[in-house]
């Protein structure tokens, strides 16, 4: 048998049946998959059945490895009770293999097409002992990952420009790399350049990771069995993070030739749910630093007379020192740092060659010699200048950090005044959503008891005259650090703290369709540590709001809310039941200069994850011809096209300017659903909002497919649950409008069927109830 692809198992069987898949579309066909299970709990008997046709081999660790070590306080403990370990895992897996070949792959990772066949070709035509190929990260699972490139290949393709762009950057060496080359060109004197230059990649890709020792990795690497066997190489069993390091440098170091193969991609996963599925690297053990510094010491030993591996290894510890044990040992509260792991450090270092320590400059050379001879004090005194350094050149930069400098560690020491409220609606981009109805309510109704504060980024009049502050300004943070009361509708940034007496009101924005944080798979243009965020965010709310059962049992799901959440309907669709809503939808029609006696059709789609500029900035093409509508509905209707405050495009009515009105920055849209008789939408939460006025809602869903299956997954069933009918061209649309009067009458039912289940509870006083309940009044 050529091949074995060896996969250590512990948990996550969504990350499995992707990585299965990924050696499925591999078309290669003598091999074996080796399956290490290690201590599981999911049932994946349907799984093995499925991918049957991998020749799956199952092996069942039974104790050993980690399994009976103390790690001291760890946070997510019961991720390592009865588990064995990687280490063991592998070593397993290599006993249990027939193939010629070994392949490392994770679970949660996978590959891209053709890979295992390249890295096969270049070890036989090279004679080489082990073959390596390039690194991907992306949290995104395979399908939609895969979706991603194959836009990015077309975008690249129909650019006109792409013949300019597109250098082939694989090919070129970096500055690091020949600087590698050049140190293993003398090592190896007599090697023949190709394959030098090979190594020398190879090196630069095992040894060189920006993730520092413990980003060293052995996944990714095919290495022929005999050789591993033949030496004796394996996995030392202790370490739960840093096995692969003494594993690859003794490859390495045997190694006849390492053939770096382009072609081969391995797609690392970045996890971003690290309360249910902590990738390794999220476990935090009191004993991480031990391991590091003897798995460090070992990986030099098997370095043995290698000096070119041994340098790697050492510059990669002086780097450890540098970037994170120094700071350790400033700023950590635990004098541990100080005492014994400073002395652990400093005898590591003492061993390293002069010659390493003496290349080194400025700030690193500085600590490195404190911690040489001894001195904490300074070393302490380096680092603090430093970081502070570091702080003050960012602040130059970025107003907001200073901002966030002054709430950290002024403001927050102010007493917190019992009767300030500070009020935020869409990240300061509008006044409107429930907190715009809650203040009102309480300005009203108890004139003078509390002093308000608006977050809002623009120069707009807001009624009652709150104190308005720009967000991330510095009052912004004054008054953050001081209101008890905070209500929001979106998330707080993250470096917000709780305080003693503070109260934080989340309305949250909507009804969910579309699937949220933890129910959701991928988490496209977010960072990758959006849900653990979220997670910690949550944490701090002492109120939720939710507008129907329906909510609050998602909102329990999603967010892994525990809290009470308070189901009084949603204080921003008061206003569809406030007795005056006739006069008061004659005013937004004069504000908006709207011509009387037409129908108004409200398009207000949402945004699509994977089409942005950068983080919270969202592309938005218009795919309704408002040319076709204007010339079929012209006469009598007029169109309100509204994007989501996500989307950065501003929309082009030119030439239908007398029938389409841009309301994308009218700050309100309850105050728009009052003045439409029509709702066109696609997968926002509009629509649960809109039926409380039981008029019609059209759902232009022309991108279905891509958004429920691969984007997002929702929680209705779309094509059954929702109160209108579902259309996929401009056509649809227009004949849908024109024959409105019917669909009314073909969606009763089903309308009456939503109003029952998403707005029964709205009784036009959700602002009066909250306010009273959070604010405990009588
Ligand atoms: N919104 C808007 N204009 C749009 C779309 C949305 O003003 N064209 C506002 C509405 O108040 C809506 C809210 O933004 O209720 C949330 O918009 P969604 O399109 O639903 O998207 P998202 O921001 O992802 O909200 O649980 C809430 C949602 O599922 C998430």
């Amino acid at each position: 048998m050529k091949l074995s692809i060896i996969i250590p198992f512990h948990r996550g069987t969504h990350f499995l049946e992707d990585c299965l898949a990924s050696i499925k579309d591999q078309g290669i066909s003598d091999f074996e998959t080796v399956l290490v299970l290690d201590n599981i709990t999911e049932d994946i008997s349907q799984i093995i059945k499925e991918y049957e046709e991998l020749n799956i081999k199952i092996v069942k660790l039974n104790g050993g490895g980690i399994k009976d070590r103390n790690f001291g306080k760890v946070e997510n403990a019961k991720f390592l009770k009865g588990y064995s370990g990687v280490a063991a895992a592998r070593n397993a897996g290599i006993k249990a293999a027939e193939g010629e070949y070994i392949y490392f792959l994770d679970s949660d990772d996978y590959i891209l097409e053709g890979s295992l066949t390249y890295l096969l070709n270049a070890v036989e035509k090279e004679q080489a002992d082990c073959a390596y190929g390039k690194k991907s990260y992306t949290w995104f699972k395979r399908k939609v990952y895969l979706a991603s490139l194959k836009k990015e290949e077309d975008e690249e393709e129909n650019s006109e420009n792409s013949e300019f762009e597109s250098e082939d950057n694989g090919s070129q060496l970096n500055k690091k790399e020949i600087r590698i080359e050049e140190e293993l060109m003398a090592a190896f004197s007599g090697m023949e350049e190709e394959r030098l230059r090979n190594m020398s990649r190879a090196y630069y890709n095992l040894l060189t990771s920006r993730k520092g020792l413990l980003g060293v990795s052995v996944t990714g690497l095919l290495v022929n069995r005999h050789f591993i066997n033949q030496h004796n190489i394996s996995f030392n069993e202790k370490y739960l993070f840093y096995s692969d390091l003494g594993f690859m440098v003794q490859v390495l170091k045997l190694a006849r030739f390492c053939h770096k193969v382009e072609e081969a991609v391995y797609v690392k996963r970045n996890h971003n749910d690290p309360v249910h599925f902590p990738a390794l690297k999220q476990l935090k053990t009191e004993v991480s630093f031990y391991e590091y510094m003897e798995s460090y010491q070992e990986a030099r030993n098997l370095a043995g007379d290698n000096q070119v591996l041994r340098n790697y290894i050492d510059k990669k510890f002086i780097t450890s020192f540098t970037k994170t044990y120094a700071r350790n040992i400033a700023r950590n509260s635990n004098k541990i740092w100080r005492t014994e792991r400073f002395q652990i450090l400093m005898n590591a270092m003492k061993k390293l060659d002069p010659s390493i320590i003496n290349k080194l400059k400025g700030y690193k050379r500085r600590i490195v010699k404190a911690l040489l001879s001894g001195n904490v004090k300074k070393l302490v005194l380096y680092v603090n200048l430093h970081l502070g350094y570091n702080k003050a050149r960012k602040i130059r930069k970025k107003w907001r950090v200073l901002s966030y400098y002054l709430y950290q560690h002024y403001f927050i020491k102010l007493p917190v005044k019992d009767d300030w409220v500070i009020c935020e609606s869409f990240f300061g981009k509008s006044y409107s959503d429930s907190p715009k109805y809650i203040y009102e309510y309480l300005c009203k109704n108890y004139p003078g008891k509390y002093r308000f504060i608006w977050v809002i980024n623009k120069d707009i009049d807001i009624p009652y005259n709150p104190i308005k502050v720009k967000r991330f300004s510095i009052r912004y943070s004054y008054y953050l650090a001081r209101c008890k009361y905070n209500i929001f509708n979106v998330r707080q940034p993250e470096w917000v703290k709780k305080r003693e007496g503070n109260v934080f009101l989340q309305t949250w924005h909507g009804t969910p369709l579309k699937k949220l944080v933890f129910d959701q798979e991928e988490v496209m243009a977010a960072s990758p540590l959006y849900k653990a965020q979220f997670y910690k965010q949550s944490r701090l709310w002492d109120y939720l709001i939710s507008a129907n059962h329906f909510s609050t049992k998602a909102f329990r799901s999603a967010f892994l809310y525990e809290k009470e959440i308070i189901e009084y309907g949603y204080p921003r669709n008061d206003l569809m039941y406030h007795p005056d809503r006739e006069e008061i939808a004659a005013d937004i029609k004069r504000k908006l200069n709207i011509p009387e006696g037409k129908k108004i059709i409200l398009y207000a789609p949402t945004w699509r994850d994977d089409e942005y500029y950068g983080r919270g900035e969202y592309k938005f093409s218009l795919k309704l011809n408002l040319g076709l509508l204007k010339k079929e509905l012209g006469d009598d209707h007029i169109v309100l096209l509204r994007t989501h405050y996500f989307i950065a495009d501003h929309l082009d009515t030119i030439g239908v300017e007398d029938f389409a009105i841009n309301v994308s920055k009218y700050d309100d849209i309850t105050e728009l659903y009052l003045i439409s008789d029509i709702l066109i939408t696609d997968y926002s939460s509009v629509f649960f909002d809109y039926a409380n006025l039981r008029r019609p809602i059209l759902f232009y869903t022309y991108d279905l497919d891509k958004y429920r299956d691969m984007l997002r997954g929702f929680y209705l069933d779309i094509e059954k649950d929702v109160p209108g009918p579902l259309l996929f061209t401009d056509e649809e649309v227009v004949a849908a409008i024109k024959n409105i009067d019917n669909i009314i009458v073909e969606y009763k039912d089903k309308y009456d069927d939503f109003y029952e289940k998403y707005c029964s509870l709205e009784t036009g006083h959700a602002a009066e109830m909250v306010a009273k309940r959070v604010f405990e009044l009588e």
